[in-house]
């Protein structure tokens, strides 16, 4: 009996330290092949006293199926063991992220700031006009009161097209075809492209506007210009302390007309570079609409009175976002780009 537990402790012991299948059945067979250790025993069983033979033998079958149990629990765990390896080699695992085959994109600065301009004033009761890019002299220059010999009409600020025809330089013949085709009052915006004949740091060939253009019959005057468009720039910049401050100016289409400021947001009114060290920054151009275009359009200057502004786009981006060469904007060189994402 000794002989028998000391084999049975062995052959379990053995089946715990092999670690492959194959090296398994070997073991299976050293104690239950043929000629293994326990058939062997089982089959000496003959040569003992007849008395001795009963006992011996159920002993030898009860360690014979101690060592087949532990045999076929080892099988099973290798079993277990190869298919999880397999599983964990082949694992598909759905929450990694998925491989990057385009990058995400953004809007571009210049968009995200003509829609920013757009919301303010929508929020102010704006509604927006749009018109085309290639207009003709007389909406672009004559009927906006601009003579036949201003500067702005010359070749080199102007895009010529067709006899006539120019690429718009502004965006108010867009509000003149508005005015001829909706009654009064009217309270617009004009973004969009425009063109001119320039390039350099604060200039390029196409650029973006917005104009306005409220006409009513009551309720319009200077005060109310001011008011609105130094809101619109206390929204925009979100300093609700923002100083603001109207300079007389002269345009065709406007009598008085202004140039508006804004204390410099990058050094607080202190004085740098981009402010000239003035401490201001000019930021767009308005006025009350003059009678000379309202009249052809059979509007009654005696009981209408309009306001007008325009601003350039890349003007408002580049002080909102700190750039300093306009051009950057249309180099499309991603590296500039990401930065507004
Ligand atoms: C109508 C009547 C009046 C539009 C106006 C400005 C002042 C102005 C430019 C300044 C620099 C825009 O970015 S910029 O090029 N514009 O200063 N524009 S008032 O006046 C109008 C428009 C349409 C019928």
């Amino acid at each position: 009996m000794q002989d028998l537990q000391q084999l049975q402790e062995e052959a379990l012991a053995l089946f715990e330290c092999l670690d492959t299948p194959h090296a398994l059945e070997d073991a299976k067979a050293r104690y239950l092949g043929k000629t293994g250790a326990l058939t062997e025993r089982l089959k000496s069983l003959g040569s003992l006293p007849h008395e001795a033979r009963k006992e011996v033998g159920a002993q030898i079958n009860q360690v014979k199926s101690v060592i087949s149990a532990a045999l076929e629990e080892r099988r099973q765990a290798l079993a277990k063991q190869q298919q999880d390896r397999e599983l964990s080699a082949s694992a598909l695992d759905i929450t990694l992220p998925g491989r990057q085959m385009v990058e995400r994109g953004g809007a571009h600065p210049v968009s995200r700031t003509l829609e920013r301009i757009e919301t303010l004033f929508h929020g102010m009761g704006f509604a927006v006009a749009e018109g085309p890019e290639i207009e003709s002299e007389s909406y672009n220059f004559s009927a906006l009161n601009i003579p036949d010999d201003h500067p702005a009409r010359a070749m080199h600020d102007t895009f010529y097209l067709a006899p006539g025809y120019v690429l718009r330089t502004h965006t108010s013949p867009v509000q003149v075809r508005y005015l001829e085709s909706h009654p009064l009052p009217v309270r617009i915006i004009a973004p969009g492209r425009v063109y001119r004949c320039d390039s350099d740091v604060t200039h390029t060939p196409m650029f973006h506007q917005v104009e306005g253009l409220w006409v009513a019959d009551s309720g319009i005057s200077l005060a109310v210009l001011k008011g609105l468009l130094s809101e619109f720039m206390r929204a925009f910049f979100e300093r609700k302390d923002l100083p603001t401050r109207f300079r007389p100016s002269f345009f065709p289409f406007t009598e008085p007309s202004a140039e508006m400021d804004i204390g410099c947001v990058i050094c607080a009114g202190q004085g740098c570079r981009v402010c000239s060290h003035t401490g201001w920054l000019e930021v767009l151009g308005c006025g009350l609409v003059q009678p000379k275009v309202l009249v052809p359009l059979g509007i009654d200057p005696e009981r209408y009175t309009g306001l007008a502004f325009g601003l350039g786009v890349e003007r408002l981006a580049m002080i909102r976002y700190g750039v300093d060469d306009l051009r950057t904007f249309y180099e499309n060189d991603l590296r500039f780009l990401r930065r507004f994402q």
